[in-house]
């Protein structure tokens, strides 16, 4: 057990002082604010990503610099744990603490404190490997971070800018180089090859699909999106659009996944492009999120958000299942949060089995481990499958009786390598759309009509203080304020089929107000009477009052 660096952590600590009027909080998806008052976090977590790592044993742990689907003065930072999943929960609380220590002092204190408590060995080597998104501030934010690394004597490889999905690709690969679990080549290259190799396995002898429109919200996903398109060649004809990643404000402005969820709407930049029929898809910041829609004959938009992903994703493996005689041995189960359409619940609760946790990915990753295969997407589009070690194993072992059995076993394996199975990732999950689309020779219309989604709104509202409000029920429920979630349940008692609920983002400084009804206009005026009544009973500027 050696002692902590105690003089080289002040020096460079000292370089990166904390705001002493902020506080910082670890939340849905790691610190995320303006990218201007986040010098002191990224140094910190440079220092606690090395911890991290000789808790672990060496292990590599990853840093996404991002803020994905927040505005472009945004930014965040998040840890990736050794098999690409996030940070244990545990361990969030410790980021917030260091995150905010008010003095270089207090910092070195505070770690010495954590290091004694959680037993770190610090003669064990450290290991790190971190990423940006395209945002002005990543830079300096990134050097802040590599300070951190170095501070503690971490060993710091630099995987440049990328997308979030390729980071989490990136530290299981590293993590597993060797051993019998080898996820793949440690590199970029190394996951385009590993999805394109499958999918092109995977759609081999089916008709090509129609070119598809990806709106890359002017974020990262451009650079990976145009690589793939690449490797992909005629197998799947990509036109990537909103790719200006240098152009100043146009990340996530007026395109991307979350615009096109949130205000279920085309991207304006798309309107004269996509013609009726054809399929387009929108990735957000970082590429973790994907939404499909399409244009009917009569021009009206059809939004295929990640309920729609999930339902047409996991038909196709239990069908796949079935037709390689793994049904009684690979069962396959759905998670969601309380985002998830009405519709879609009952849709695929009447097939399978359905769990609802809190947002945030982790959550959902953690609940989908628990199945043979775990189907988890939020509606906003973040998600993936999962396969469990024993299904992986099942699917290794399995010797087929028939030679449909054992086309279908190969398709399962290849599905396998094309999904992203470390965390949600946009561009994979859009291959494995695509994959299903070409087998079950569906348009987007014939995907669309799974089942019918019910009119929904999403609205956000800024109040003085989104701490005050606790959740209970897998978010569906408000415990504080006090008295709120009486009033909401009266107001939503008025409307035919209404279902409601109000949470706190993790990720932006606004309380999210859910609704949905049978009809469209009750939908939105049930979202706006509880954003109005969530504002007057918590107080805030009259002049920001949802309307
Ligand atoms: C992040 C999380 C998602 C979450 C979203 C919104 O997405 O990874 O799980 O749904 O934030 O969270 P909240 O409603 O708490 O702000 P992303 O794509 O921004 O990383």
């Amino acid at each position: 057990m050696s002692a902590l660096p105690v003089d080289s952590l002040k020096s460079l600590a000292d370089l990166h002082p904390k705001p002493s009027h902020l506080t910082f909080q670890y939340g849905t998806a790691g610190f995320r604010t303006l990218g201007s008052v986040l010098d002191s976090v990224m140094f910190r977590v440079g220092v606690l990503a090395g911890l991290r790592s000789k808790k672990l044993d060496g292990k590599t742990i990853g840093v996404m610099v991002t803020a994905s689907h927040n505005p472009e003065p945004d930014n965040g930072v998040k840890l990736v744990d050794p098999r690409g999943e996030m940070l244990e929960n545990a361990w969030e609380v410790h980021a917030t603490t260091l995150a905010n220590a008010p003095t270089t002092d207090a910092f070195v204190e505070a770690l010495s404190a954590f290091v004694k408590a959680l037993k770190i060995d610090l003669s064990k080597p450290a290991r790190v490997v971190y990423a940006r998104d395209t945002r002005p501030s990543g830079p300096a934010l990134v050097s802040a971070l590599e300070d951190g690394i170095k501070a503690i004597g971490a060993e710091g490889r630099d995987a440049g800018v990328t997308t979030t999905p390729v980071l989490h690709y990136l530290v299981r690969a590293i993590n597993t180089k060797g051993t019998p679990e080898e996820y793949g080549e440690d590199s970029e290259e190394g996951y385009l090859n590993k999805l394109t190799a499958a999918f092109k396995k995977l759609v081999a002898g089916k008709p090509a699909s129609p070119p598809l429109i990806v709106d890359c919200a002017n974020g990262v996903g451009a650079k990976i999106a145009a690589k793939l398109s690449e490797s992909l060649g005629d197998t799947l004809r990509l036109i990537p659009v909103n790719t200006a990643t240098t152009t100043p404000e146009a990340l996530n402005n007026s395109c991307g996944a979350d615009y096109v969820k949130t205000s279920q709407k085309l991207p304006p930049s798309l309107a004269s492009q996509l013609k009726a029929g054809q399929r387009a898809c929108s990735l957000d910041g970082d590429a973790d999120r994907l939404i499909y829609y399409y244009l009917d004959d009569r021009s009206k938009f059809h939004m295929l958000d990640g309920d729609k992903i999930a339902a047409l994703v996991a038909a196709f493996v239990v069908d796949l299942t079935k037709a390689a005689g793994l049904e009684s041995q690979i069962k396959v189960g759905i998670v969601q949060t309380a985002y998830a359409n009405g519709g879609s619940t009952k849709y695929l609760s009447e097939r399978l089995p359905v769990k609802c946790v809190p947002t945030g990915v982790k959550h959902l990753h953690h609940a989908a481990e628990k199945y043979d295969v775990g189907v988890y997407f939020e509606a906003n589009g973040h998600g993936t499958v999962l396969f469990s070690p024993e299904s992986l194993k099942t699917l290794s072992s399995h010797q087929p009786s028939t030679p449909a059995q054992s086309t279908a076993l190969n398709y399962l394996v290849q599905l396998t390598n094309v999904i992203n199975q470390t965390v949600g990732d946009g561009l994979s999950d859009m291959l494995l759309v695509e994959v299903v689309l070409a087998h079950k020779a569906y348009s987007g219309e014939e995907w669309d009509s799974l089942y019918v989604d019910l009119p929904n709104r999403l609205v956000k509202v800024v109040v003085a203080n989104r701490n005050i409000f606790k959740t209970e029920d897998a978010e569906r429920r408000l415990v504080s304020p006090p008295g709120l979630q009486t009033k909401i349940d009266e107001l939503v008692r008025r409307y035919n089929g209404g279902r409601t609920f109000v949470r706190p983002s993790g990720t932006e400084d606004v309380v999210r107000v859910y609704a949905e009804a049978i009809v469209r206009s009750q939908a939105d005026e049930l979202a706006f009477r509880i954003a109005g009544l969530v504002y007057d009973e918590t107080g805030g500027d009259p002049a920001r009052r949802p309307v």
